[in-house]
């Protein structure tokens, strides 16, 4: 799949601001700091779409993004990095939670985990999460330049394993090293 076009739509902090979407909705989550900005910038071939930010916990807000007039990508809010968190539920933001109360038309959830951290008590809450919701979801294992080729797999594995899931629905990839992105993009076609 050819991306064409990707323009920024709007940020939100409050979901009642969030527009009313008819066209099919691709969600990044993942925990503050993993990659997900990175990686729309990667997706869509643009150096700064997506804000990338080096301090974790800064991105407060839902990013909305219009690809090829077509479909759209949501960068939500990174989750874990509540001070305030008491409970796994706490720290599971209530903006994304209110999203996907509040969406239809959300064709795929991608849950983004870092390749050499592993899956997180949130990233089980999310998969577990979009497993009752009947959200359909592929795990992507980030930042995988981090570890050498022949540690890929058996990390792969592990987050297959801790999410319960099949290690096929576990894309790895980097946006560093441009590796992954035709995996990802055939998702988002064949659901579109
Ligand atoms: N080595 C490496 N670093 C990455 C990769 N993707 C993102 N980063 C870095 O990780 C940090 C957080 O990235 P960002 O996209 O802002 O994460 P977000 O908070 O999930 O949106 C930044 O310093 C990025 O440069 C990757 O594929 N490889
Ligand atoms: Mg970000």
């Amino acid at each position: 799949m050819q991306i064409k076009s990707a323009n920024f739509v709007t940020s939100v902090a409050d979901i009642k601001k969030f527009p009313k979407l008819d066209m099919s909705q691709f969600c990044f989550v993942g925990k503050s700091n993993v990659g997900k900005s990175s990686l729309i910038n990667f997706l869509v071939n643009q150096k700064n779409l997506a804000i990338t930010s080096k301090t974790p916990g800064r991105t407060r807000l839902i990013n909305l993004f219009l690809i090829n007039n077509d479909f759209y990508f949501v960068d939500l809010p990174g989750y874990g990095f509540s001070a305030s968190a008491k409970n796994i539920t706490d720290s599971f933001s209530e903006l994304i939670e209110e999203y996907f109360e509040t969406s239809r038309s959300i064709k795929q959830v991608f849950i983004l985990v870092d390749i050499r951290h592993g899956a997180s008590e949130n990233d089980i809450h999310m998969a577990n999460f979009c497993m009752i919701k009947n959200l359909p979801f592929t795990v992507i294992a980030t930042k995988a330049d981090k570890l050498s080729k022949s540690e890929i797999k058996p990390a792969q594995q592990k987050i297959a394993t801790a999410l319960k899931i099949g290690v096929e629905n576990v894309a790895v990839c980097s946006s560093l090293k441009k590796m992954g992105r035709e995996q990802i993009l055939e998702i988002i076609e064949s659901k579109i």
